[in-house]
């Protein structure tokens, strides 16, 4: 006999679920019981279910598996759903298993103890499925449900709402088998007609390929068409680093709002975007456009044509889309191909402008650039230094640099590292934060002590929202209100958690104190004070 505790247990782990994030209460304890005796599960615990959602987020970026956070039903979810929210416009794959109260008060509203009004609306404004399973037997193909949306479609959260009735009943149920029932994905795919994409690639006078997110696991095949088509790149901030930000053939980051970073895609007869989803910051809130003929590939099939006209649109896994492309590719073998503008001269103009909008914020990204190994793990929230990481701080690797960058939620970076450094132990995990930012989940230091997970945390001081008050500054000159902060003393507040804690007088020594931090292999705070400089988003140029 089983709980349904246990049988939640034994599907997670047969789908490989070997962390997951939580926060305890009396509608989750029989998952709590069936964790007891279960080496193969390590539970987190954590000091809020947002902290879980967001451990659960950066776990899932870190490792590219799915992250699994539990809570206690209403304000255990409604803790979580900020986090959540983060997951799902960054198409991360996080499963909430949400407690929940006994199956016959689910569609009561009785005003019960944790009770949360439609839940399911509530929660479906921030997953892409979930499900109430109404016995037993249905927790596990749930899990197993969940875990193959992962697998064949677009990577968005998914909930399970277990009412605590089925998670204590005891039942001889056989575990069910982790085989598909259904493919979520495949079967809105079509047949990849690789040869009229690689007709207009090959025909364009001006080709161009715009990689985002999406595409991170075709980072060699896509690096392959890159280098044989001569194309030059352009990345989304999701998809930094897919092709090195570095190589011959890449313009970087094209968040950079302004004209320079917009000059290629508007300048592109025909551009290949594969996994964009041609989001605000991409895009100047939907203001580029884009004259050339847009091939959009994408697994999600709602995203094609969604905010651009395409001319071709293929739904479609970016590996099997990549490898179709290069299969193509083989039989032509272009030759003697050139890049249609001077790709050096493109980045060093761009960062020589931003050098002059934030040059101390570029400074201490390209110096942390320097410090750090390409594999580094940075988080990052949203604050003057950060944002401008888009231009100045250069990635090599997929997923290696992460920002909010669909939902925007201040106080992801701390929490969101702390999963990954679980995930991934082995890599140097570095956040950048802002005093505003780090103390929407500072707590979150207390988890990172109970895990001994080691992380450099760089809190950016300016004892304000200073992004958000040269933003005020810009658009209301001269009036200012409601961004002034009185910060703590972080160094301390660092020390009580048990972190090391240190404060350097200029934000130019950061680099130099972060590389210390790294070798120490445990966690320190570092305190800089900042500038205060208008966010890039800001475009100066257009006004
Ligand atoms: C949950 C949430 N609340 C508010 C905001 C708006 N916001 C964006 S940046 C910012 C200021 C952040 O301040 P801080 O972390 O100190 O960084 P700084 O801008 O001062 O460098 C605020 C309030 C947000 N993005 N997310
Ligand atoms: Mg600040």
């Amino acid at each position: 006999m089983r709980t349904g505790g246990q049988l939640l247990v034994e599907a997670l782990k047969s789908q490989g679920v070997d962390t997951i994030f939580g926060v305890p209460g009396i509608h989750n304890l029989a998952v709590y019981d069936a964790l007891v005796n279960e080496p193969a599960i390590r539970i987190v615990t954590t000091r809020d279910e947002r902290g879980a959602a967001h451990m659960a987020d950066g776990f899932a970026r870190g490792s590219g598996r799915p992250g699994v956070c539990l809570t206690v039903p209403g304000p255990g979810v409604t803790n979580a759903l900020t986090a959540i929210g983060e997951a799902y416009a960054d198409s991360s794959p996080v499963l909430l298993l949400a407690s929940e109260l006994p199956t016959d008060t689910v569609t009561r509203d009785r005003e019960d103890f944790h009770q949360l009004r439609d839940v399911e609306q509530v929660l479906g404004a921030v997953t892409q499925w979930g499900t109430r399973p109404a016995s037993a037997s249905e927790i596990a193909p749930a899990v197993h449900d969940v875990f193959h949306r992962f697998e064949s479609g677009r990577p968005r959260p998914c909930y399970i709402d277990l009412p605590i009735d089925l998670l204590n009943a005891r039942s001889d149920i056989p575990l069910a088998p982790t085989t598909p029932r259904a493919d979520h994905g495949a079967t809105n795919r079509q047949a990849i007609d690789s040869n009229a994409v690689i007709d207009a690639l090959l025909a364009a006078h001006r080709p161009l390929l715009f990689v985002g997110g999406g595409a991170w696991k075709a980072t060699t095949t896509l690096r392959e068409i890159v280098e044989l088509l001569c194309l030059p790149v352009v990345m989304t901030n999701s998809g930094k680093g897919i092709i090195p930000e570095d190589h011959p053939l890449s313009l970087g980051d094209g968040w950079m709002t302004h004209q320079l970073g917009r000059e290629a895609l508007e300048q592109a007869d025909v551009i290949l975007a594969i996994g964009v989803r041609f989001g605000p910051l991409t895009t100047s809130w939907w203001t580029r456009r884009l004259p050339g003929r847009l091939i959009h590939v994408d697994i999600d099939p709602t995203e094609i044509g969604k905010h651009t006209p395409v001319s071709i649109g293929i739904v479609g896994d970016a590996q099997q889309v990549a490898d179709a492309l290069m299969t193509e590719l083989r039989t032509r073998q272009p030759s003697g191909r050139q890049p249609w503008l001077d790709i050096v001269d493109v980045r060093e103009r761009r960062r020589a402008a931003i050098r002059k909008r934030a040059p101390d914020a570029v400074a201490t990204l390209e110096g942390l650039r320097r410090v750090l190994s390409d594999d580094t793990l940075v988080f990052n929230d949203i604050n003057g230094i950060a944002c401008w990481g888009a231009g100045a701080f250069v990635c090599r690797q997929p997923r290696t640099f992460h920002y909010p960058i669909g939902y925007g939620c201040l106080g992801f970076a701390l929490p969101a590292a702390i999963g990954a450094k679980l995930a991934r132990p082995e890599l140097p995990v570095v956040v950048l934060t802002g005093d505003g930012g780090f103390l929407f989940s500072g707590h979150e230091l207390a988890t990172a002590v109970q895990e001994r997970v080691s992380l450099t945390v760089v809190v950016f001081n300016d004892n304000a929202y200073g992004t958000i008050k040269a933003d005020q500054g810009y658009r209301h000159p001269g009036r200012s209100i409601g961004n002034d902060l009185r910060s703590p003393d972080f160094v301390r507040y660092a020390e009580a958690f048990g972190v090391r804690g240190c404060r350097v007088d200029s934000v130019s020594k950061v680099p130099e104190l972060v590389a210390k931090a790294l070798d120490q292999r445990s966690t320190t705070l570092i305190e800089a004070p900042c500038p205060q400089v208008l966010p890039p988003w800001i475009e100066i140029e257009d006004r």
